[in-house]
């Protein structure tokens, strides 16, 4: 079975601000938005703003976020086989509910057609396209929670390309976990599409507690991001979400972030809490193994460590580690890139490769618990499966 899987390299964290989003960011007067400003050379450059304190009017925005061509031109300087596009953050967040279910109409069609007429991968597999997407679904603060299930059967039967979708942490202000969101959980799981859950507002990285220092986006990039999805993803857990639906097929980005290094900790605490003891079905720790994780850690002792968690919990172990945990983890992680965020600082039209991506990849080749067979599968063969692409 394994060696009928294709060695490509799949790319299931890479961004895009299509278009017409980009027009609706042009359009604003306040963040999220694109703003136009001339240079001291007297040229228009614009810039993009679209966290808080973004600093020194925001940053450089160009053709990187929504030209197809500067998206494969990039996947063929890192040789990449296959990307699985996502809108970037904070997708319709912002917008009232009549907006963001038309938007995400459109969008979705965008993304359909942006993938369907990218070239084939000819020479490997021909049936294959270069780019998969997530969609949207229109969740937002004053969204009528019965409207989403037909949207996202919709969204599955009519979008081909369109693999699953990429969630933010917010809801409809209430959090993933609102009971109200019951059915479009069900809808997601009957419909199989996987949930990409991404940050965007960040909580807890220090940004603007525990000192006064300035750090430009650092505090909020490598630790509020992470939390919130930590928080975001072990409210899910909390909620028994896991147990209704064992089914769903939940991808965290950045690896996970900080619940493989807590869940043990989570476990405990749920056991020592008279409110959730006896909540849910399973050792807090168990859930781990049935969600999937970028790769996108930059350093291969954290993506071993994430693995040998992740199998530990798919044997229902909690606190030991056993050989073969990190082999058997490694399945349900899958390489990113984060594309276009994170260029090298002033020379992202150049020629050269970026660090970023070459620190992912180094990560991935550098776990020694791993097998040629895992790395291939991080690389590429576990993100054909989950998207079902093979
Ligand atoms: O650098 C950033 O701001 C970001 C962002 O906003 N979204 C993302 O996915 N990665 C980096």
């Amino acid at each position: 079975m394994a060696s009928r899987i294709p060695k490509l390299l799949v790319d299931i964290h890479t961004h895009v601000y299509l278009p017409r989003y980009a027009s609706v960011l042009r359009s604003r007067e306040v963040a999220p938005r694109i703003l136009s400003r001339t240079t001291a050379s007297g040229q228009t450059e614009e810039r993009l703003l679209i966290l808080d304190n973004e600093p020194s009017g925001g940053r450089p925005v160009g053709p990187q976020y929504w030209d197809r061509d500067e998206k494969l031109r990039f996947m063929d300087k890192h040789g990449i086989d296959i990307s699985i596009v996502s809108m970037a953050n904070p997708w319709l967040d912002f917008l009232p509910y009549k907006s963001a279910l038309d938007l995400s109409t459109n969008l979705n069609a965008d993304l359909q057609t942006y993938c369907s007429t990218s070239p084939s991968l000819t020479s490997v597999e021909p049936s294959l396209n270069r780019l998969y997407a997530l969609g949207l679904i229109p969740l937002v603060n004053d969204t009528p929670a019965d409207t989403l299930v037909p949207f996202i059967r919709n969204l599955s039967a009519n979008h081909p390309h369109i693999r699953g979708i990429i969630l933010g942490t917010r809801g409809r202000g209430k959090g993933l976990d609102e009971p109200e969101l019951e059915e479009m959980w069900g809808a997601l799981e009957e419909t199989g599409l996987v949930v990409f859950l991404h940050p965007h507002y960040g909580v807890g990285g220090g940004e603007n507690v525990w000192g006064e220092r300035e750090n430009g986006h650092v505090l909020p990039l490598a630790l509020g991001f992470p939390f919130e999805t930590t928080a975001a993803v072990t409210r899910l857990i909390l909620s028994g979400l896991l147990d209704r639906h064992p089914n769903m097929r939940i991808l965290l980005a950045h690896a996970g972030a900080a619940l493989p290094l807590l869940s043990s900790r989570l476990a405990s605490c749920i056991t020592h809490d008279p409110l959730v003891a006896h909540r849910l079905q399973h050792d807090a720790r168990y859930y781990l193994g049935k969600l999937y994780y970028d790769a996108v850690a930059y350093g291969a002792a954290e993506l071993g460590f994430v693995s040998a968690v992740i199998g530990r919990a798919e044997r229902e172990g909690t606190t030991r580690e056993e050989e073969g945990d990190a082999e058997r983890g490694s399945t349900r992680i899958m390489f990113g890139t984060d594309h276009p965020f994170f260029p090298p600082i002033g020379e992202e039209g150049g020629d050269q490769k970026w660090q970023s991506v070459l620190d992912n990849l180094d990560a991935v080749q550098g776990v020694a618990k791993w097998s040629g067979e895992a790395k291939d599968g991080v690389k590429g063969g576990n993100a054909l499966r989950l998207f079902g692409l093979i």
